[in-house]
């Protein structure tokens, strides 16, 4: 008789930078680890691929792009990675991914280009894997201001991470805030933001127990 290993799950980890991600995603990793949980820790940009490469050039200035055509590498380099995840996830193993679609969408659309409209920047993501969960990090500019402003990378400046929140609040109100959303308040000590986040994760919460069963649109 052959197997049937039920699917794993897609929690999608979003933020602002110094919002915490990768602390909480390794965090996070860790503690599914603990509880059993086969679990496996992705990030985009994917800075190793050849797309990934251009993406991290143009990231630390090294290249100028046209901020369509970056738009649609970040979009591209999800792409690549699509099929990766979806085997993962049949396989039975949850996949924690640091950054998705959402910060392609609001790192583009917060450069408020009038050609570059907000459902233009979400087009090329429409039909990858669908996360199950999205937990967004939310920073105050006071509180990432405290741990240490941010490096010289090319969105790493106060006026763009502002312009990058206003555009995640609107996708938080229309993936409906609550659910597939979570609003987590980063500014929190990181064992507070742990522990609220794996109230979200944790067997048997729903996330889970009842895994998605195939693609849709994010
Ligand atoms: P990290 O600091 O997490 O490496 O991100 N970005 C990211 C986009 O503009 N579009 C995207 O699709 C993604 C995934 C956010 C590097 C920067 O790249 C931005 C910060
Ligand atoms: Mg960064």
């Amino acid at each position: 008789m052959v197997e049937r290993k039920s699917r794993g799950a897609f929690v999608v980890i979003e933020g602002l930078d110094r919002s915490g991600k990768s602390t909480q995603s390794a965090l996070l990793l860790e503690r599914l680890h603990s509880a059993g949980v086969q679990a496996k820790l992705i990030k985009f940009p994917d800075r190793t691929t050849a797309i990934g490469k251009m993406i991290d050039s143009y990231l630390r200035s090294e290249s100028d792009l046209d901020d369509h055509a970056i738009h649609l590498l970040f979009s591209a380099n999800r792409w690549e990675l699509a099929s990766s995840i979806e085997e993962t996830l049949k396989a039975g193993t949850t996949v924690l991914c640091d950054r998705y679609a959402f910060s392609g969408m609001a790192f583009s659309a917060a450069k408020n280009k009038p050609d570059m409209s907000y459902e233009w920047c979400r087009a090329p993501d429409v039909s990858l894997p669908a996360p199950d969960i999205t937990l967004f990090l939310d920073v105050s500019p006071e509180k990432a201001k405290e741990r240490g402003g941010y490096g010289d990378e090319r969105y790493e400046k106060e006026d763009v991470q502002e312009r990058v929140r206003d555009v995640f609040e609107r996708i938080g109100i229309e993936m409906g805030e609550g659910s597939k959303w979570i609003v987590v308040d980063a500014d929190l000590p990181k064992e507070e933001v742990a522990e609220v986040m794996w109230r979200h994760i944790e067997p048997p919460q729903r996330v889970l127990i009842t895994p998605s069963n195939g693609c849709g649109t994010t």
